[in-house]
């Protein structure tokens, strides 16, 4: 495999080998369609088949045509394609440009078997129509989170100390990728906008364009984060209160000058009154009076509001047992439910903290049937290895997405997010390998498949993903290559899980970095999040019986299952509850013995992953790209050694029972 080809990540020009040996025709016009155009012309020319654009009597393999698919069969929508194959000739048709896009990327996917045999037709569509990645790109470095906020891959593809990049041959790349996953959304710029991004907005609006111009061929969107205080700091009002008429104005001005300049702008998204963004609380305003104005000043352009629900106090007594963190999303929005208007989407974290390991799934989502949600999630590893663990995210996500909150037989997260769409925390920088560690390339693709197809098997997103980058049938040994990534992937996200916090307890993590062990580390801090292990017991009683009431923002039956250790999930136990260590959970084990168990597990599955990298036959991958993982391998086996021993270390003193199978804590 040539060193290029891995940089191309799940795009190498190997992936369209079959595609490229075809003989293909193209009917249709467009921009979309020269896109799809110029990808099999570049492919054809690599691997000898021709591709011709219109009618002509030459015999061909595969046709992609913009045709009207008939009514009765539902058509093809926005983005949807039929794909089937008769007689030798695979066909995709589509009643849009972007459905023969999506269309051409499931069969370089395929490969092969797009080729042979027959096909009856499939109609494919994604599940969600809004589909975004959010870039926490900084334009200029900041001093404390960098050019790239929770970024483990370098720094920004799009700017560069303080200015657009004058190569941005790396943005076009990054918007072909989304696009072969699935994605057709992109907010550039990171949620936190500080004083050079605002500017954004309105006096470099053209950086924002010339980014938009990179995307719109592979039929993405951009979107901007917004400054709530954007009147005062740019406009200068002296108001950001947004039922004030010259705000108002200013926004919708504002707004008009940048569909003047980029036509198909996606939206803005806004961080409100959380960890120190301005937001209309300053007012006296409720964020349903925020949301509105922006999505009132977006109305008439067809363009969308998301709206974070990730708003709390930061800033909390940590005293106060009775304050609890994860409350507050629900606690401040359900009551607007209803009253946002209908191109607001509220955009909600999918669990109540904060991308931990393991949370219960936010109850918000469950609890504004008259509003647009989207669900967010985190791609970039911030609380699940930082890039330097192999941590695959895609098992977590399809466990939010299939979960379902009124019980069996009624909608799951995935249907609830159709009406709003399922955001994706970037986790690309201006590293070779485009996210630091190679193996998380697949976190961002998995996490493209599952916003098109909720349902999809996150092992099953792996192989296409292996397929892809690998292409393990160019190597000698397919199988063990195969093999060997699914060992390491597979099931790393249990693995990690099991060395670091316990039991759903979250945290316990080193504060500001976010990276390795530290247990009280955020014990006695303003930041809401604590475990309050004593020498008894450990987890924080969410209980409406005795504790913070969480519980009950529930919809039953969820609201009486997570009210008792009893009907508690293991997983999730010290999330709801406080209890002693000598707790019973249901898998037999107690809480302590359970908390030295996976982590001596957790620690020594690092050790065989490595083991199994190191046992894979030479030749199988690049050698730069082995050995990059090689490196991350040896600092993942390291951390979580230290992970291991920190909690275990900490627990045998604060609860001085000893570990039943006499195993050494220090
Ligand atoms: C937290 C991150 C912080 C983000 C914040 C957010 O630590 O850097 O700004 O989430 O989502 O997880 O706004």
């Amino acid at each position: 495999m040539k060193r290029q080809d891995l940089h191309a990540a799940w795009l190498p020009p190997a992936a369209f080998r079959s595609v490229g040996s075809r003989h293909t025709v193209v009917h249709g016009d467009g921009p979309l369609l020269d896109t799809v155009l110029a990808e099999l012309r570049e492919a054809a020319g690599r691997y000898g088949g021709t591709v011709r654009h219109g009618d002509g009597a030459e015999p061909v393999d595969l046709v992609l045509a913009l045709s009207a698919v008939p009514a009765e069969s539902g058509g093809t929508g926005d983005e949807g394609f039929v794909l089937a194959r008769r007689d030798g000739v695979t066909t995709l048709l589509a009643d849009a440009p972007a459905g023969l896009l999506h269309g051409l990327f499931h069969v370089v996917r395929l490969g092969e078997p797009a080729f042979t045999g027959e096909r009856p037709a499939e109609h494919h569509r994604p599940a969600l129509h809004r589909r975004i990645v959010d870039d926490w790109d900084n334009v200029d470095v900041h001093p404390v989170m960098g050019q790239v906020e929770r970024g483990y891959a370098g720094g920004s593809i799009v700017w560069r100390d303080g200015a657009l990049r004058e190569d941005l041959s790396r943005v076009a790349g990054y918007a072909r990728l989304l696009a072969c996953c699935g994605i057709n959304g992109l907010v550039v710029n990171n949620v936190n906008v500080h004083a050079s991004e605002a500017h954004l907005l309105t006096d470099r609006l053209g950086e924002v364009a010339a980014v938009a111009g990179l995307l719109r061929p592979y039929g993405i969107r951009i979107h901007l984060s917004v400054n709530f205080a954007s009147p005062v700091q740019l406009g200068g009002l002296p108001t950001a209160d947004p039922l004030d008429e010259r705000v108002r104005e200013w926004w919708a001005h504002t707004t008009r000058g940048v569909y003047e300049t980029i036509p198909d702008f996606g939206g803005y998204l806004v961080k409100a009154d959380s960890e120190g963004q301005p937001g209309p609380f300053a007012y006296g305003r409720t964020h349903a009076d925020g949301a509105n104005m922006l999505a009132d000043a977006l109305a008439p352009f067809g363009g969308v509001v998301h709206w974070r629900a990730f708003v709390y106090n930061h800033r909390q007594d940590w005293r106060d047992r009775g304050t609890d963190r994860a409350r507050a999303a629900y606690d401040h929005f359900v009551p607007l439910d209803g009253e946002f208007r209908d191109n607001a989407v509220l955009q909600v974290k999918h669990g109540p903290l904060d991308f931990q390991t393991r949370e219960p799934v936010s109850p918000v989502i469950t609890a504004m049937p008259r509003t647009r949600v989207a669900v967010e999630l985190q791609a970039t590893q911030e609380y699940t290895g930082q890039q330097r663990h192999v941590c695959y995210l895609a098992p977590m996500w399809r466990t939010v997405l299939g979960f379902r909150p009124w019980g069996e037989d009624r909608p799951d997260v995935a249907q609830v997010a159709a009406g709003g769409g399922l955001v994706g925390v970037s986790n690309v920088g201006d590293d070779p390998y485009w996210t630091g560690h190679p193996l998380a390339q697949a976190n961002l693709y998995a996490f493209g498949r599952l916003a098109w197809d909720p349902t999809l098997d996150p092992a099953a997103i792996l192989d296409e993903w292996i397929e892809l980058t690998f292409r393990p049938d160019d190597t000698a040994d397919p199988q063990t290559l195969r093999r060997t990534l699914h060992e390491l992937m597979d099931g790393s996200w249990q693995t990690y899980e099991q060395y670091t916090a316990p039991l759903g307890v979250g945290f316990m993590v080193s504060p500001g970095s976010h990276y390795g062990p530290s247990v009280d580390g955020y014990e006695y801090s303003p930041w809401g999040t604590y475990h309050f292990a004593d020498r008894d017991g450990i987890g924080v009683d969410r209980t409406r019986a005795t504790g913070t009431g969480y519980t009950g923002q529930y919809p039953a039956p969820w609201s009486d299952i997570y009210e008792s250790p009893d009907t508690c999930p293991d997983e999730l136990l010290l999330f709801f509850h406080h209890v002693p260590y000598h707790h019973v959970l249901h898998s037999g084990r107690t809480v302590i013995q359970h908390i030295y168990d996976t982590h001596f597990e957790g620690a020594r599955r690092t050790e065989r992953m490595r083991e199994l990298w190191r046992d894979l036959p030479a030749g199988l991958v690049d050698p730069a790209l082995y050995a990059r993982v090689s490196e991350r391998l040896d600092e993942q086996v390291r951390s979580a050694h230290e992970w291991r021993d920190q909690i275990n270390t900490y627990f045998l003193r604060k609860s001085g029972v000893p570990d039943a199978h006499g195993r050494r804590i220090y």
